[in-house]
């Protein structure tokens, strides 16, 4: 057993969790074979939607949204770093972000000079090696976040995306994994979910949109089916909403998980494209308990958006097996709040859930959002354990070490290997 002071533990605490090798298990990211659409570098870095969305809240109102996105993405990444980086300090956790990232790949003076054209050269040599080079960043990149895997979201209702797959899927390196993203189909989303099966010569049927999912799931292989819920989602089988039902039918037919993202208000400013979605709906959470209880064959891993809704989470947690919590979603994805429910669900949960998930759109945000995320949950944890030992009980180093695996990914495997069927 530990030496059951508090300074022991937290040393051993914060060594473990940063050396633990983490499964990332829901991203945006797409691997090098993917081309253009593979994003990574510093300007993709300060083109973020979270930093574009604060440039706006400081812009001065003759700069509308139009304009600054008809600009070229260089431009756009001068325009943030000037009022973001240099006019002010970048205190927010998502300009942090960017601070971390070319410090970790070892340009500490760069960014100490406030030389952007410094750090973009970093990136010229992997740059001038096309996708090798890419490929080379990525490797880099999870080494350094200690990542083993990180889900991508791949959407077969996009056709830049699907070229991709068919007629022969791109090989991609086992850094990544596949997950089909479904959104039309929840948000009864007629049109695009009528263009892509016309597209790609089904029905536009019942039948056709199941053959259609079965089939990319046979393409894309993915870990689950995933949907973020529109804020006012009722269940598939309320208001007719036959995208629901096809999907639940393909994930009972399957034996596939669902990964929801509950809470999401899209294009509350469409004009800021991406940056302009999301408002926090406080969500109905007992549409999650009814799902659950409907499809009690599925496995459902699911976050919520709203941290009014963290508590309810976790209580429905416990009292559904086919029911996995992940992550710190979006808005939620800040140190204060990662923290308060990081604790919450520790106290309800204990190890059984998914401390974080990344969200990253860009390749290098891996190496920021992990690091900001382990020191929060290492501190979380210190906290936990501290209780315990005070309590009583005593602790290996092994035994920590498994705990804080289970947080970082095991628990997940755990959930994914399980059939209820
Ligand atoms: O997967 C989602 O639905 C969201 O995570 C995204 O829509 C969102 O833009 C994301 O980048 C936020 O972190
Ligand atoms: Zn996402």
């Amino acid at each position: 057993p530990l030496k059951n002071d508090r300074d022991t533990i937290r040393s051993i605490v914060f060594s473990e969790v940063s050396s633990a090798v983490a499964i990332d298990l829901h991203t945006h990211l797409l691997p090098p074979t993917h081309g253009a659409l593979c994003l990574w570098g510093i300007d993709e870095l300060l083109t973020y939607h979270y930093l574009v969305a604060e440039y706006f809240i400081t812009a001065p109102p003759s700069i509308i949204p139009e304009q600054f996105y008809a600009k070229s993405k260089q431009q756009q990444a001068e325009i943030i770093w000037k009022a973001l980086f240099i006019d002010r300090s970048p205190i927010s956790e998502a300009c942090r972000g960017v601070i971390t990232v070319p410090v970790t790949l070892g340009l500490k003076d760069e960014i100490r000079n406030r030389d952007l054209d410094a750090v973009r050269k970093f990136y010229t040599s992997f740059r001038n090696d096309g996708i090798a080079g890419a490929e080379r960043f990525s490797q880099l990149v999870y080494d350094k976040a200690g990542v083993k895997y990180a889900v991508m979201t791949n959407i077969p209702f996009e056709p830049t995306e699907t070229q991709h797959w068919r007629p022969t899927p791109k090989e991609y390196s086992n850094n990544y994994r596949s997950a089909c993203r479904v959104d039309p189909l929840l948000a009864g989303n007629k049109i695009v979910v009528e263009n892509a099966l016309k597209a790609a010569g089904y029905n536009n049927t019942i039948d056709g949109a199941k053959q259609f999912l079965h089939d990319w799931c046979d393409t894309m292989k993915p870990e689950y089916m995933m949907a973020s819920t529109p804020h006012d989602f009722v269940m598939p089988e309320d208001k007719g909403s036959t995208g629901g039902m096809v999907l639940m039918k393909v994930c009972e037919e399957r034996d596939i998980p669902l990964a929801l993202k509950i809470g999401a208000h899209r294009k509350l400013n469409p004009r800021l494209l991406d940056a302009g979605d999301g408002v926090v709906a406080f969500a109905d959470g007992s549409m999650l308990a009814r799902l659950c209880t409907r499809f009690p064959t599925v496995r459902f891993l699911a976050t919520f958006l709203s941290r009014t809704n963290q508590h309810e989470a976790c209580v429905l947690a416990t009292k559904f097996r086919n029911l996995h919590l992940y992550g710190c979603w979006w808005f939620c994805n800040n140190p204060s709040i990662i923290k308060e429910i990081t604790s919450m669900r520790i106290e309800m949960l204990g190890t059984a859930f998914t401390a974080q998930h990344s969200d990253s759109r860009v390749l290098d945000q891996l190496l920021y959002k992990w690091p900001h995320s382990r020191a929060v949950i290492a501190s979380v944890l210190t906290e936990e354990y501290t209780k315990l030992i005070e309590s009583g009980w005593s602790l290996t180093r092994g035994e920590l070490r498994r705990d804080i695996q289970r947080l970082f990914g095991s628990s997940y495997e755990e959930f994914m290997s399980k059939s209820l069927v």
